[in-house]
C-alpha cells in the first residue's frame, strides 16, 4: 500500500471538520448542537478553573499575609504551644506558599503572551 502523500493528508485536514463526530463530512444540525453544546462546557470549564485558581492564589496570599499576626495572637491568648509549632512552620510554609501565588501569577503571564 502507497504511502499518504502530503497532498493527501491536506486533503483529509481540510474535509474534517471537528464538529463532524460520524465523520460523514457533513455537520448536522445535531452534530452543530452537540458541538456548540462541547465548546460552552469547554469554555464554562475554563472559566471556573480561572476562579478557582484566582481564589487559591488570594486565599494563599491572604494566609501568608495574616501569618505573622496569627502567631501574634496565639502568643497573646497564651497558646505558646501553638506560637511555636507556627513559628517552626513558617520556614516551609512561606515557602510553599510563595511557590503557589508565583505559579500562579507565572501562568496568568504565559497565557498573556500571544501564541506564535
Ligand atoms: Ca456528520
Amino acid at each position: 500500500m502507497a504511502e499518504p502523500t502530503k497532498e493527501d493528508i491536506a486533503a483529509a485536514r481540510a474535509a474534517y471538520h471537528p464538529a463532524d463526530s460520524n465523520g460523514d463530512g457533513k455537520v448536522s444540525p445535531e452534530e452543530e448542537a452537540m458541538y456548540l453544546e462541547f465548546k460552552r462546557k469547554e469554555l464554562e470549564d475554563a472559566d471556573a478553573m480561572r476562579d478557582a485558581q484566582r481564589k487559591m492564589a488570594w486565599f494563599s496570599l491572604a494566609g501568608m499575609l495574616l501569618y505573622p499576626a496569627i502567631v501574634l495572637i496565639a502568643n497573646l491568648i497564651g497558646m505558646d504551644q501553638a506560637a511555636k509549632i507556627l513559628g517552626d512552620m513558617a520556614a516551609v510554609y512561606f515557602v510553599s506558599v510563595a511557590a503557589i501565588v508565583a505559579a500562579f501569577f507565572g501562568a496568568q503571564a504565559m497565557q498573556a503572551k500571544p501564541k506564535k
